[in-house]
């Protein structure tokens, strides 16, 4: 008895990393920062490959309006990263909305600031 509850106690305490969903490990402009130059893409790296198919990001402009809706899409050669292509931008506070899923089929979603000064 005291042995399956060791085993259901290391499956519980491994079970998230089993699942593996995609959360993002960092991005450029990063989370909350100021920038002073129009960034000419947002990127968004994750810590595991996401399904181009069903993972997408939207930059909100500070009028509250989606910026030119191009397509994200995830990097051919680092299936981990995603990226939004933006034409210039004006200065103001931006969201930028993503979500994805992950090798496993699970979904996450976030969004972060930035400001373009
Ligand atoms: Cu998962």
């Amino acid at each position: 008895m005291k042995r399956l509850l060791w085993v259901l106690l290391l499956i519980v305490a491994f079970a998230p990393r089993l699942w593996a969903h995609a959360f993002p490990t960092r991005s450029e402009p990063k989370v909350g920062s100021e920038i002073n130059a129009p960034p000419a893409s947002v990127k968004i790296w994750f810590d595991g490959e996401i399904e181009p198919a069903f993972s997408s990001m939207q930059l909100i402009g500070p009028n509250g309006k989606e910026v030119a809706p191009v397509e994200s899409k995830v990097d051919q050669k680092d299936p981990a990263l995603l990226t939004l292509s933006l034409p210039k931008i004006e200065p103001g506070k931006y969201q930028v909305k993503w979500e994805v899923v992950a090798k496993d089929g699970h979904r996450t979603e976030g969004d972060f600031t930035f400001k373009l000064k």
